[in-house]
């Protein structure tokens, strides 16, 4: 019988790269929508595979939609991708962070535990439960947690719900502690896709000026596609864990947006950057690297798309999309 599989978060940036990874891998997928009254399939058609995930609706904060989607479908994997996933906004939104991030998990776990226990569960943990805490300028999976925002600290109570579940009642339950990862889909409201949309614009004469915050802040930047496999991965072992996957490299805001415009041909970019103080954040964590050796060694996964062509692939996307070439 095949494996089925329902991801939340399907219309997001992870959602449809991993849905094309299992469907590749013989699975049913399942893709859980909220309800819209115009859905946007954008990110699955760029991937092209909308048409062959199986839609089912249902809200993370709503408890009896996520308990009676689990008991209809047995689901063999969940991959719990669905976030209010953007730290600035977390600020304004503390508390609809904080329902879908972590409530939405505590009402996946429940689900699991009183109606499909053998279910095995993927939770979408972050390099910013860190924030400040390193080890030798680092973080693995020995680092403490010091979350530095709302959805940092959302994000610690289901990791740590995560792993209560499988020590108290023996789910099968893994958490990816991803890095920062990118890709063409990534929402525009993050730096990585802001900058190469901007630059894209930029070059056609469609913009004359990119506004940001903090350039100085350090991120560990990997390709999207390449992070699905180690959630995949992560739920195919004998025994479930938590995982930090990233590059190992880090890299400043400001070497993005440099590298940016130099794959247009543009080497005075400081022409068209404005500091604009809107988009610095109460709290911010300064820098994340990851030292992914468990899962190198583990899973043996390790990330194949470096950061420079990760700017490039992303650039040369949004100049596409403007119709430049
Ligand atoms: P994303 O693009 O922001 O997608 C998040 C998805 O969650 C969206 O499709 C959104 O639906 C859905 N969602 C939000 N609230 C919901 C609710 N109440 N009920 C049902 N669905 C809801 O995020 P991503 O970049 O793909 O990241 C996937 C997961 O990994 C997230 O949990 C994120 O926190 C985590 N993560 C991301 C990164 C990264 O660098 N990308 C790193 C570490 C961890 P709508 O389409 O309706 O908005
Ligand atoms: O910011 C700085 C900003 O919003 C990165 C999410 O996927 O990864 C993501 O969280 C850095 C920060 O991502 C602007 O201050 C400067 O230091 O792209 P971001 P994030 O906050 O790191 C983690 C791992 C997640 O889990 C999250 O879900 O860039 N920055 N200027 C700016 N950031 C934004 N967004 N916009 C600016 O104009």
């Amino acid at each position: 019988m095949s494996k089925t599989a329902l991801v939340t978060g399907i219309l997001g940036q992870d959602g449809p790269y991993l849905a094309k990874l299992l469907l590749e891998k013989g699975y049913k997928v399942y893709g859980l929508m909220r309800r819209y009254s115009n859905p946007n399939y954008s990110n699955l058609d760029y991937v092209g595979v909308t048409n062959e995930v199986d839609f089912v609706e249902g809200d993370m904060t709503d408890e009896a939609s996520i308990l009676n989607l689990v008991r209809m479908l047995q689901p063999t994997e969940v991959y719990n991708l669905a976030a209010q996933s953007f730290v600035k906004a977390s600020f304004e939104q503390a508390k609809v962070t904080t329902e879908v991030n972590s409530l939405g998990v505590l009402h996946f776990l429940n689900a699991i535990k009183f109606s499909s226990p053998t279910t095995k569960f993927y939770q979408a943990s972050t390099s910013e439960m860190f924030g400040l805490q390193h080890t030798n300028g680092y973080q693995d999976e020995n680092t403490p947690f010091h979350p530095r925002s709302p959805y940092g600290v959302s994000k610690v109570y289901a990791y740590w719900l995560s792993v209560n579940y499988r020590e108290s009642y023996g789910l099968f339950t893994c958490n990816g502690i991803l890095f920062n990862h990118e890709s063409p889909i990534r929402g525009k409201q993050f730096v990585t896709r802001k900058i190469t949309d901007g630059v894209a614009r930029i070059k056609l004469g469609l913009a004359k000026e990119l506004r940001l915050g903090n350039l100085d802040a350090k991120r560990d930047w990997g390709f999207a596609g390449d992070y699905v496999e180690a959630m995949y991965l992560m739920l195919q072992q004998d025994r479930p864990g938590d995982y930090v996957i990233g590059t190992g490299e880090d890299h400043t805001v400001r070497d993005f947006v440099e590298a940016a415009f130099k794959s247009v041909g543009i080497s005075d970019w400081k022409k068209y950057v404005v500091i604009d103080p809107q988009y610095k954040r109460p709290a911010e964590v300064p820098a994340l690297k990851a030292k992914p050796d468990k899962a190198k060694r583990v899973l043996n996964w390790k990330t194949k798309v470096s950061f420079e062509e990760l700017v490039e692939m992303m650039v040369k996307a949004d100049l596409k999309r403007y119709g430049g070439k």
